[in-house]
């Protein structure tokens, strides 16, 4: 167990309570529960002696942190490196890693190319592609392994097509992914595991984000033509290409599988999403909330900032703990459960504020084409096996879900 917090005011923060645990050790990432309700109990901003950075596990002071973006600010990096002392391990994200007002053009492009009404056209297509997906898996028979199967095979087979890059190649994403977002982190022994590999990761991502080997119609394609009509620069345009393929796979595989988790864990809510179809978006939704598979980012406070009784000193790093704010008590009746009569829409699992997942409307609509194939076939889902967890900085991943399925 990580060792509980204890008050201190003899530190360099006096009336700061203090918690000697470490958030990416293995203990923690296996379970986080206990040391969340430790860090939310501990009081609204906690100081983590171990890496000499502050805390919010509290839904009302991460939501609020969110927000203000002038006090807390993403250009110093979001992971514990902060950019202004430390050289960035690669060129930061024009979106993830910036403010405004560099933040805002960049912002503009995608949020118009992933909106809603601009992801119509893809809807049939991956409906019908979760269709086959679902049918082929049934017919090799009615226990599988929903991480490989559907998890990850879903996402990839629709989304690097819909972007537009090659077929060649696309086995990098994955590991690109899990060693970006393990590089929020510390330099610990996931980073160190990785890092052999990542030079080569990232020499490939960054050759898929050129206008040459983008298709025609694709985001890819389509970030270009922003740029050509000015809305972006043109040396900004591979690197916001780069933005969805690092922020746009791993997500969602394990989004989808922490829905996935979820109605096998809670028999009586895939009952409830079979007879309610339309639940779909919903089940996603309240998955990101229960599950969180971004579990963490850090802000870094731009001037002293004043937090309840505690000052946050200027230049300091701030752990937002989004899935402790999911599971906050202080905002959640019986956090714990799947539950899809609540209504998890104000939750952080997205973020919040000005960085909010741009993609999050590709995330649900990529989940609703799978649910709702799966709720058509499958009567009933259950857990066949050990549910075994994989370990990241940053992500709260499944490595393997056994499960057991009733055809309908
Ligand atoms: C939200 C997110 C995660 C990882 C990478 C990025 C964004 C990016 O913009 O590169």
């Amino acid at each position: 167990m990580t060792s509980t917090p204890t008050t201190s005011t003899t530190g360099p923060h006096p009336a700061l309570p203090v918690h000697h645990g470490d958030p990416f050790g293995h203990e923690v990432l296996e379970d986080p529960a206990a040391f969340h309700e430790e860090l939310r109990e501990a009081g609204p901003v906690v100081h983590l002696s171990r890496y000499d950075v502050f805390a919010m596990a509290r839904y009302a002071e991460v939501h609020a942190a969110l927000r203000d973006w002038q006090s807390f600010e993403s250009g110093a990096g979001v992971g514990l490196s902060n950019f202004r002392s430390e050289p960035p391990w690669r060129p930061p994200s024009l979106l993830l890693e910036s403010d405004p007002p560099r933040h805002d053009a960049p912002r503009r492009v995608l949020s118009g190319l992933l909106a809603p009404r601009a992801l119509r056209r893809l809807r049939e297509r991956w409906r019908a592609a979760a269709a086959d997906l679902v049918d082929d898996l049934l017919a090799r028979g009615t226990e599988f392994d929903a991480v490989p199967a559907l998890a990850e095979a879903f996402p990839l087979h629709v989304f690097p097509d819909a972007v537009g890059i090659p077929d060649e190649g696309r086995e990098n994403l994955l590991p690109y992914g899990e060693f970006l977002f393990n590089a929020f982190g510390p330099h610990n022994d996931l980073v160190e595991a990785g890092a052999a590999r990542a030079g080569d990761l990232a020499a490939w991502v960054n050759a898929q984000c050129r206008r040459e080997v983008l298709a025609d119609g694709g985001f890819g394609a389509q970030i270009w033509a922003a740029a050509d009509r000015g809305e972006i620069t043109p040396d900004q345009a591979p690197l916001v290409v780069r933005s969805l393929l690092s922020a746009g796979v791993d997500t969602t595989v394990h989004g989808l599988g922490a829905v996935l988790h979820a109605v096998a864990t809670f028999p009586e809510q895939w009952r409830r999403l079979r007879e309610q179809p339309h639940l779909a978006r919903v089940a996603f939704d309240e998955a990101v909330r229960w599950a969180s598979p971004v579990q963490t980012f850090f802000r870094t406070a731009t001037t002293d900032v004043r937090v309840g009784d505690a000052v946050v000193p200027a230049g300091n790093k701030i752990l937002m703990f989004l899935a402790s704010a999911n599971r906050d008590p202080r905002r959640w009746d019986d956090p714990a459960a799947f539950d899809l009569s609540r209504d998890p829409s104000g939750h952080v699992g997205f973020g919040f504020g000005i960085h909010q997942c741009v993609g999050q409307h590709v995330a649900r609509l990529e989940a609703e084409s799978l649910l709702t194939a799966l709720a058509e076939r499958v009567e009933s889902i259950e857990v066949a096996g050990p549910v075994v967890r994989h370990h990241n900085n940053t992500m709260r991943a499944l490595g393997s879900l056994p499960l057991r399925v009733r055809p309908a």
